[in-house]
């Protein structure tokens, strides 16, 4: 091992499963200007820049302090020349001109806005940007046909704009529950994605659904979704029934990173019985009469077989670059992973795991809780 100050920092790995990386770091101003760099890269259907980007600024994420020289950077890995250039600028300067005009240019603004409507992905954001729609409110009077998902997404536009707190995600997990017990008895719900991970916000609340038979749960999420509309708690829905089967998967296809559970995409209409512990509209601002009693939340529920519930519970916890280095470890160690199931390409089978400690254990790596995976 070297000496000197890099010496630590050079034991970084080089994928982000390998690396603890905590909600709260130390280089914020770093990594939000190159987040912002992989966001518009996106925008511009760029991923390899993109991922790129995102790399960069999770390395930094998992710092034990804060960046104040060029030099301490050396050794670490996924910092590219570009990355170096717009962390040295904003290391001198404050800020990177590069990240400035982009978070002002007029692409990147509508793309953010139109990217933002729910059913709405770059594709479509970038036709729409060419025929000159800027913002949501541009759709409603325009000529563009919608889709279902997309007219969802522009009514509710400014709901989902803000983000889900812990606490609402609680009371939809209740709500879930509720609804759950009532069509299966002994079914069981986990919160998942950025709210497992830590996270206080988040754009959405992420579920899983299982039942300890194997089996029981097939065909669940109609009856849940049923349960839910008839108590008008459903703003929107559409639900995937589950298309994935082992027997068929194997040999011809090991698997794939496309997940194939039963899912279902939904809008919930959140009632505010708590509305009066938050701050109450200050006179001359909204009016209580303007204030909805509702909010619209997204909310995906997923239903999985209890074997494949590890895996299940492993990609659907995040970060989403977490997952992607996870994919790209296991492909490395000649292995197949994804929310279902992961596949030994060379002793050609499945190896099973029932918690998210043995999938890390099979993978080589050392486990890493939930609340590390924000890479
Ligand atoms: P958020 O909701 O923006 O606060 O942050 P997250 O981390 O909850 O992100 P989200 O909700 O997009 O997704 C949660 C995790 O689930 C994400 O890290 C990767 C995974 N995920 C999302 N969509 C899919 C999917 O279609 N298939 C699979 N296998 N995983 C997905
Ligand atoms: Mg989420």
């Amino acid at each position: 091992a070297k000496s000197g100050p890099s010496a630590v920092t050079n034991t970084m790995g080089a994928y982000a499963c390998q690396r603890k990386t905590p909600l709260e770091h130390h280089n914020a101003v770093l990594t939000d200007a190159l987040l912002l760099l992989a966001e518009n890269a996106d925008f511009c259907t760029n991923e390899g820049r993109s991922v790129a980007f995102k790399r960069a600024a999770s390395v930094l994420k998992a710092l034990p302090g804060p960046v104040r020289r060029m030099e301490e950077l050396q050794g670490l890995p996924c910092l590219g020349e570009h990355c170096q250039r717009v962390i040295k600028e904003i290391l001198e300067h404050g800020a990177s001109s590069e990240v400035e005009m982009t978070r002002h240019s007029e692409h990147y603004q509508a793309m953010k806005a139109l990217t933002g409507i729910f059913g709405v992905g770059v594709k479509t954001a970038e036709q729409w940007h060419r025929a000159g729609i800027r913002h949501p409110a541009d759709l409603v009077s325009s000529e563009h046909k919608l889709n279902r998902a997309q007219r969802a997404g522009v009514e509710y536009y400014e709901h989902l704009r803000v983000p889900v707190t812990k606490a609402e995600a609680d009371r939809i997990g209740e709500i879930v529950k509720r609804a759950v017990d009532a069509v299966l008895l002994g079914a069981e719900i986990t919160l998942t994605g950025g709210f497992r991970r830590g996270k206080q916000t988040g754009h959405d609340v992420d579920f899983l659904i299982t039942h300890p038979d194997e089996g029981r749960e097939e065909g669940l999420l109609p009856k849940v979704v049923s349960w839910l509309e008839a108590r008008d708690l459903l703003l929107y829905q559409k639900t995937n029934k589950n298309s994935y089967l082992e027997a068929k998967e194997w040999p011809a296809r090991p698997p794939s990173n496309m997940d194939r559970f039963e899912r279902c995409f939904s809008i919930f209409k959140l009632q505010r019985p708590w509305a009066a512990l938050e701050e109450p509209p200050q006179s001359g601002e909204r009016g209580a009469a303007e204030t909805p009693g509702w909010k619209a939340v997204r909310v995906d529920l997923v239903v999985t077989p209890v074997s494949q519930f590890a895996f299940a519970l492993l990609g659907w916890t995040g970060s989403q670059l977490f997952e992607r280095d996870l994919r790209r470890w296991a492909g490395q160690k000649g292995m197949s992973l994804s929310s279902h199931a992961l596949y030994d390409c060379e002793q050609k089978r499945y190896l099973r795991a029932t918690s998210e400690e043995e999938i890390f254990a099979h993978l080589g790596l050392e486990y890493i809780p939930p609340g590390e995976r924000n890479a």
